[in-house]
């Protein structure tokens, strides 16, 4: 709730993406899930914050369910991560997508992160999700950014949202939509700041401010992501919990380095 709030009233961000990877979304049970997006939903209800609900999982029945609950809660645009683990051909996950919005009228943005899911789309295979009107683009996390030109080029008004922060800039050359991302959480003012540099055509402005999100983004990484982003919250103020098993709990040697990054970035 407190890590909702924060993203509303002082990041100000323009939408959140509840259920992703960042919110450990694959280690939670199905009655988890909908929690957390009764209290996303709850949180937002009353500012103009969009909600995206990430509701893909390799189970296809949950993945359903989760869809019409967070259909019924008012979530006006659902995600679901490419199916992933048993190697599924692509008429399998063209199948998959078009029986999560089968039943809904919510529209659906694909999520596709082949670093983890091993699941990599080709053009060819983004054309034929497309060919569903519900589905209305995709969470490119991908650093393939010939990919990412074919599919801007190949699809104009498909929403394209970049999921890598520490490549925001070079998916803003190619005319994404937005992004998405962990960091934003933390990060957002500069992440936003990049964006308006980018967009007023001051390039130089914003790769200083790339530059300088990556040396955060870099320190992140290597403290482990997941476990320091909650910790940077807990210094800021914000209640955001630990990770869970069976990631590791934070060591004393990782809740320092919290700290540290908190106290070069944040003070
Ligand atoms: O998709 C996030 N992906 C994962 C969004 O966490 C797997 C990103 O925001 C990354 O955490 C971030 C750092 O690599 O770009």
């Amino acid at each position: 709730r407190e890590m909702v709030r924060y993203n509303i009233d002082v990041n100000q961000l323009d939408g959140l993406y509840v259920g992703g990877s960042t919110g450990e979304n694959f280690m939670l049970g199905t009655a988890e899930k909908k929690r957390v997006f009764e209290i996303a939903m709850d949180e937002a209800k009353g500012s103009d914050i969009d909600l995206i609900a990430q509701v893909g999982s390799p189970n296809l029945h949950e993945a359903k369910e989760l869809a019409k609950f967070v259909t019924e809660l008012g979530y006006k645009t659902i995600s679901a991560v490419t199916p992933f683990y048993y190697n599924f051909n692509f008429d399998e996950i063209k199948h998959y997508y078009d029986e999560i919005v089968k039943d809904v009228d919510t529209k659906l943005v694909v999520y596709s992160i082949p670093a983890l899911t091993g699941v990599a789309l080709s053009l060819d295979n983004f054309a034929k999700l497309f060919e569903n009107e519900k589905i209305i683009g995709v969470k490119y996390t991908n650093a393939d950014f010939y990919l990412l030109e074919r599919l801007r080029e190949r699809f104009p008004d498909k929403l394209i949202l970049s999921g890598f922060d520490e490549m925001l800039l070079p998916a803003l050359a190619l005319d994404v939509d937005g992004a998405i991302g962990s960091t934003f959480n933390i990060n957002a003012k500069k992440a936003k700041a990049e964006i308006a540099a980018f967009e007023a055509g001051d390039i130089a402005k914003a790769r200083q401010l790339q530059h300088e999100s990556n040396d955060l983004i870099t320190d992140l990484l290597n403290n482990g992501i997941y476990a320091t982003l909650k910790l940077v919250f807990e210094e800021l103020g914000v209640h955001a919990g630990y990770t869970r098993e069976p990631m590791a709990k934070a060591t004393p040697e990782v809740k320092a380095g919290a700290k540290r990054i908190y106290e070069k970035y944040f003070k």
